[in-house]
């Protein structure tokens, strides 16, 4: 008890302190409830635990909306008692995933830049009700220090009409001076986002609240529920390497400077193993202008390659947060946590040039990219923040490994089965195969260079023979397809098990 009287500096605010029971028994059906967190990092987790079980004796649902994934305890353990209506603006949860593919949730996958926005103009089923936000502490004017990820908490903390904080004991305090807090004014009040480099700082360390507007303190001593990352893999160490190798290139050319620009990556095994890959590289002094901020960045800090990393949720395994914690002091002064609405600006991401990377399901011969549909129907997580970056990074990169399940899919089709980046927005995609640059070719020229570049051999004639006769068949034409065909390798996957012939 003694630490988190320590931890709510406002001493009004510590008859506050209550149960987690107490805190989600204020919490009625229907609710749209705004969470913290971004990836398993800095989510609640006592009170949607509590009301979890509260569910199991009385089932109802509410609205969830929140940074981007969470962790167990929050969708795991509501959506194991089906106890959310409608979803947004991203997950990555195998229990909601069944929910949602089996249209038992109701989900609104969205560009995270653009979901505070959405939120604080009500078009999502309203206003929020309640926010729940993790905090290593309160101040002693009621302002909200935040954890390991920005997320929306600050918009929802703005927006609800009643704020619910979990004080997180085993969160450091030293994540205090992590953030840099700026929730733009909404339009037509919008200023520029004075940012121009990685590490300018716009804003303030806390989260803006007042102590009225605070309605529970729930203590809370569970840790962040991080995801291991999987063995980096032969394709996913190719796929860097050619990426580094084409980076080095384009330093040559003049393109680049030699530190490069800012990088961006995804989340996921492929887009850690391909930070990874710059360990090896001679690039130095980097910066980082991203939203998740996963372990090979901090690799690339401790070999001294990284000055700065601007991101709105640290994303490590939990080995890596757990060496995030013990090296805290020195991570703190390269790394700084921002709401997703600026980690993701559209405006900062083309004005200082980032470098996009980001992973594909499939991409098809003329450079359009499926981030989020399996076979076009199922959702796998969301479009997330890569949408943000594609369409406005300097250069917009996707990667993915060129077949699925064991060969039996190809990542490269004759169309894609759905489209979160257009032709417009993809510069390079990048396969265990090689890597096409599509920066400035007519659709045609595009397809050649994607089909012999990134399709595996098995089945790089089948999509020159589907090129050809589409060709053929359309007499030239701009963007040539046979339309009966174009989705037929999907359908035969779907038929047979495979899109082999
Ligand atoms: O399925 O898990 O059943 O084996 O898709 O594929 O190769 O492990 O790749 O973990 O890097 O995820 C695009 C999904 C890639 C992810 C995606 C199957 C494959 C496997 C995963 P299994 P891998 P990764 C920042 C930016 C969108 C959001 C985004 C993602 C599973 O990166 O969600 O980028 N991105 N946000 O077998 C059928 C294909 C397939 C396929 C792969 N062509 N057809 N299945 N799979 N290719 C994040 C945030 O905003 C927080």
């Amino acid at each position: 008890m003694i630490d988190i009287l320590d931890r709510v500096r406002c001493k009004e605010l510590q008859s506050k302190i209550v149960t987690a029971e107490e805190a989600a028994a204020y919490i009625k059906p229907g609710m749209n409830i705004g969470t913290s967190g971004f990836t398993p990092s800095g989510y609640p987790k006592a009170v949607p635990l509590a009301l979890a079980e509260r569910m199991k004796k009385d089932p109802f649902k509410i609205n969830l909306w929140t940074g981007a994934s969470t962790g167990q305890e929050l969708d795991g353990a509501l959506g194991e008692v089906h106890g959310i209506q409608f979803r947004m603006p991203y997950q990555t949860n195998k229990v909601l995933r069944n929910e949602i593919n089996k249209g038992e949730m109701d989900y609104c996958d969205l560009h995270l830049s653009e979901s505070a926005q959405l939120a604080r103009y009500g078009y999502m089923g309203g206003k929020i009700d309640v926010a729940i936000v993790e905090a290593c502490a309160i101040t002693e004017e009621g302002n909200i220090i935040p954890t390991t990820s920005m997320g929306n908490s600050a918009s929802y903390v703005q927006t609800a009409d009643v704020v619910i904080v979990e004080v997180n004991t085993t969160q450091p305090l030293e994540l205090e001076g992590m953030h840099d807090v700026y929730v733009p004014l909404d339009p037509p009040h919008r200023l520029p986002i004075p940012i121009v480099k990685t590490n300018d700082r716009i804003g303030t360390s806390y989260i803006p609240c007042t102590p009225d507007k605070i309605k529970f303190i729930v203590p809370c001593d569970i840790k962040d529920h991080t995801r291991p990352f999987g063995e980096i893999d032969q394709d996913a160490k190719r796929m860097s390497e050619l990426f580094v190798e084409f980076l080095h290139a384009e330093i040559k050319a003049g393109r680049m400077p030699k530190n490069l620009l800012p990088l961006q990556s995804g989340v996921g095994n492929v887009a850690n193993a391909v930070i990874s890959g710059f360990i090896n590289s001679d690039f130095k002094d980097l910066s980082v202008y991203t939203e998740v901020i996963q372990d090979g960045m901090f690799d690339l800090i401790d070999a001294g390659k990284l000055n700065f990393a601007s991101g709105t949720a640290l994303s490590p395994s939990p080995e890596g947060l757990e060496r995030f914690y013990r090296n805290i002091k020195e991570y703190r002064k390269h790394i700084m946590l921002r709401p997703e609405e600026i980690s993701n600006s559209p405006e900062v991401v083309r004005r200082i040039g980032v470098l996009g990377m980001n992973t594909a399901i499939e991409a098809d011969i003329y450079g359009n990219v499926n981030s989020t549909h399996i076979m076009g129907t199922k959702m796998m997580n969301g479009i997330g923040g890569s949408g943000d970056f594609a369409r406005n990074a300097y250069l917009t990169t996707f990667f993915t490994a060129s077949t699925a399940k064991n060969g039996l899919i190809s990542s490269i089709v004759p169309m894609c089965s759905h489209i979160d980046h257009t032709e417009h927005d993809v510069d390079i995609i990048v396969t265990e195969q090689g890597l096409a640059d599509l920066r400035g070719l007519a659709p045609k020229t595009r397809a050649l260079e994607v089909i012999n570049k990134c399709a595996h051999p098995d089945y790089r004639p089948m999509l020159l023979d589907y090129f050809e006769r589409a060709d053929a068949a359309t007499k030239h034409a701009q963007t040539p397809h046979i339309i009966k065909e174009a989705l037929s390798w999907h359908e035969r996957f779907i038929e047979t098990g495979s899109m082999k012939k």
